[in-house]
């Protein structure tokens, strides 16, 4: 599937807004530029797209399940591009998740009690709709599962809903949300989350496309019924499996 053939209807009523009008603007944007060699981001930096020996390298790699490293249709850059958003409190002080739902010990979690539950450090390789990847972005900080089995989640959940600030959510299927690279994540690269992406906590869920990902996180609920989360509403498919491109719906 071409991307710029399935790009979200611009007739929703709910395309209408500010913010949702300047991210698809950027997300044609980067289409455009993503033939090129360097994409200069409205935010100023510049991003250096992988050169060729480095995409010809990643586009032989296969992965332990045996899947190409790099999905289909999408290149390699070297950072994380900050994609934006409307970011909630960057303070860790600020900081509340609850844990909630189809679960049998809901609980809130502040940052110090998120820091003191076991950390999980890993190397994962993401990959966004607009057609960007990076291999080996390291996260740290507290696998999903380990908070569902904190939580005691029931098993009429089927579904877990990322809760973000101002609304944002997310849908992903239980069992890819409590795999073992899910994690609530307060690190990226060494350092503790910059605000674009997500301060002081996101969600990573690298076997999905980034948008699966919310940042400035709020909450996990798990649910029996499924709820298409922010950008599912507005044309984004509803599982976002990189290697099938299930991109737009
Ligand atoms: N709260 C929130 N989380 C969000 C978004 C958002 O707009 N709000 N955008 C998503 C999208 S579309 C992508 S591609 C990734 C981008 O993460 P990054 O900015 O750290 O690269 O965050 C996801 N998480
Ligand atoms: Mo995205």
């Amino acid at each position: 599937m071409s991307v710029s053939s399935s790009t979200p209807r611009h007739d929703l009523p709910s395309m209408n807004t500010p913010h949702v009008r300047r991210s698809l603007a950027r997300r044609a944007f980067i289409r455009r530029a993503a033939a090129g060699t360097v994409i200069t981001a409205m935010g100023g930096g510049l991003y250096y797209l992988a050169d060729d020996l480095l995409m010809g390298k990643a586009q032989a790699m296969t992965r332990a399940d045996g899947r190409p490293r790099l999905p289909p249709g999408q290149r390699l850059i070297k950072a994380l591009k900050p994609m934006g958003g409307v970011p909630g409190s960057p303070s860790p002080s600020d900081f509340r998740l609850r844990v909630h739902g189809e679960v049998r010990r809901p609980f809130e979690l502040d940052f110090k009690e998120l820091l003191a539950m076991p950390q999980t450090q890993l190397a994962v390789d993401v990959h966004c709709v607009t057609t960007w990847s990076m291999f080996d972005a390291e996260f740290k900080g507290v696998r999903v599962s380990e908070l569902a089995e904190r939580a005691g989640v029931k098993d009429s959940a089927h579904h877990v809903i990322f809760e973000a600030a101002h609304g944002y959510t997310a849908n992903v299927l239980i069992e890819e949300a409590l795999a073992p690279d899910v994690l609530v994540a307060h690190r990226h690269a060494g350092r503790p989350l910059a605000r674009p992406h997500g301060a002081p906590v996101r969600a990573v869920v690298p076997s999905l496309y980034f948008w699966k990902s919310p940042k400035w996180l709020t909450g996990i609920r798990f649910v029996h019924r499924d709820e298409p989360g922010y950008w599912e509403v507005r044309g984004y498919n509803n599982h976002a499996d990189p290697w099938l491109e299930e991109r737009y719906s």
